[in-house]
């Protein structure tokens, strides 16, 4: 069994790619279950396999303990740890190759407390897993915002500490130049320096020693594993599926069917 753990800031398109990627491995040939680890959630593009609302809500919360939306949704992200045994045995009878994971809108409030680490650890046990950190790629104006969020896939990657490949999601919205620059950043990321400090000169001005500290941590680590996809148009999902073989299972397919169609 293999995990796949969808994370991201909120609106980054999670849901939704928890049911393209779905679609995407079932059309070829593989078994899939889906897992809803949000609490708060009311609709999901996809139905999940595995639902921790049927086991805590934070309306539930919210009227038990009489807390705000806020505190109501930490505390039902840190009672959701009670039942990841029952998660997990809900997840092993369906005997499927993949889970996905979807996680909370709020992602700060999963990656950086402890309980969303933990319940990532504990519901894959020993099966290996791979993180997706999603990044909207909309929202990448300037390059020093690309930066900053690669800071932040970095933040949280320290704090789950799997495998971690950063999907851009949403690229049917960027216009062609805009998708451009972004794939020149992925295949060089020393250009985004080279652009921060050809465009974003207040910033350098600020932040020069960071953004020298930075240049020299993306220099030595690079930026890993980076994909753009949309899942609107399906556009990157094929590279996404490669990635994700190449971090679990080093490249090799893992069917429990005959594949219809292979990449
Ligand atoms: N154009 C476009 N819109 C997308 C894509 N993926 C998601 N969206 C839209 O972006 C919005 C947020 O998508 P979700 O998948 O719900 O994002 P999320 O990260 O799960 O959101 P939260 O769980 O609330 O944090 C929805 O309105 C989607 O229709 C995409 O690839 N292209
Ligand atoms: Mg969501």
């Amino acid at each position: 069994m293999y995990f796949i753990f969808i994370l991201g800031p909120a609106g980054s398109g999670k849901s939704y790619l928890t049911y393209s990627l779905t679609n995407w491995l079932i059309e070829h040939g593989m078994d899939v279950a889906t897992v809803n680890l949000d609490p708060a959630v009311t609709w999901l593009p996809y139905t999940p396999d595995v639902d921790i609302r049927d086991y805590i809500t934070v309306e539930e919360v919210i009227k038990k303990y009489n807390l705000g939306p806020n505190g109501a949704l930490i505390a039902a992200i840190d009672l959701s740890i009670n039942f990841i045994e029952n998660l997990r045995s809900e997840i092993e009878e369906l005997k499927v190759n993949y889970i996905i994971v979807d996680t909370p809108g709020q992602m700060e409030l999963f990656a950086f407390r402890t309980a969303g680490p933990t319940i990532m650890s504990s519901l894959a046990l020993n099966d290996k897993s791979v993180a997706l950190f999603l990044i909207e790629s909309t929202i990448l104006v300037k390059p020093s915002t690309f930066l900053s969020l690669i800071m932040l896939a970095l933040a949280a990657s320290i704090a789950h500490k799997l495998p971690q490949i950063i999907t851009l999601t949403k690229t049917d919205l960027l216009p062609k130049e805009k998708y451009e620059d972004i794939i020149k950043w992925i295949e060089d990321p020393m250009e985004i320096f080279k652009d921060i400090k050809r465009e974003d000169t207040i910033f350098v001005t600020q932040y020069g020693e960071v953004v020298t500290a930075f240049e020299d941590i993306i220099a030595r680590l690079g930026i890993g594993g980076f994909v753009t996809i949309s899942s609107i148009t399906g556009q990157g999902l094929d590279e996404l599926y490669a990635l994700i073989q190449r971090v679990l299972i080093g490249g090799e397919d893992f069917y429990t069917e005959e594949p219809s169609e292979i990449l």
